[in-house]
């Protein structure tokens, strides 16, 4: 079942999201309404926030290549073990901030422990796009936006615009 995405500004984005205990049959339909959410919308990832669950919760999807299969992943109480010095440049846009793209500057290669929908332990280095995507997912558990890396300026200038889009979209 495809769930709505909330909109930026709203209070349940700012919010730190509490780990999840026991892996429940509700937890695991939410990881799957989840997942058809993000490759409906598309997009290549989504945290429970962003549907209004504040539990530590994010699936991706980043193997967008062609002919490449995908890949979709669950990952319930995800942790950075370590993260590169080396770091990497990335025009993000976020599902909770429709039409709107920064550069972000993050970690290029990350290590995420992680448990899966099976319940059982994972851990996985990640580069490229995997390792921006996974860093902006974790970020939104923690109640962190990609626009909170921007300048004040700009990001004032995004959020005007997203509350004129809630506002149109509350008329219409
Ligand atoms: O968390 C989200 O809002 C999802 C977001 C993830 C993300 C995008 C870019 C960099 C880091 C994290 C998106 O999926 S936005 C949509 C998007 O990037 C995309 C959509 C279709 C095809 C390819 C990319
Ligand atoms: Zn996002």
């Amino acid at each position: 079942m495809k769930r709505p995405i909330l909109i930026h500004p709203d209070p349940r984005l700012k919010k730190v999201c509490a780990p999840v205990d026991d892996l429940s049959d509700d937890l695991r339909a939410l990881a799957s309404d989840m997942l058809e959410t993000m490759y409906d919308a598309p997009g290549i990832g989504l945290a429970a926030p962003q549907v209004g669950v504040l539990s530590r919760l994010i699936v991706l999807d980043c193997a967008n290549k062609e002919g490449e299969a995908p890949h979709p992943t669950v990952m319930f109480n995800p942790t950075v073990l370590s993260t590169s010095d080396e770091t990497n440049v990335y025009e993000e846009g976020c599902l909770s901030i429709p039409e709107q793209y920064a550069e972000v500057t993050r970690p290029s290669a990350v290590e995420v422990a992680w448990m899966d929908q099976h319940g059982n332990s994972q851990s996985q280095e990640f580069d490229g796009l995997w390792a921006t995507c996974v860093q902006h997912e974790i970020d939104h558990l923690n109640g962190k936006l990609f626009i909170d890396y921007l300048k004040p300026l700009k990001r004032q200038m995004i959020t005007r615009r997203m509350q004129k889009l809630k506002r149109e979209k509350a008329r219409a």
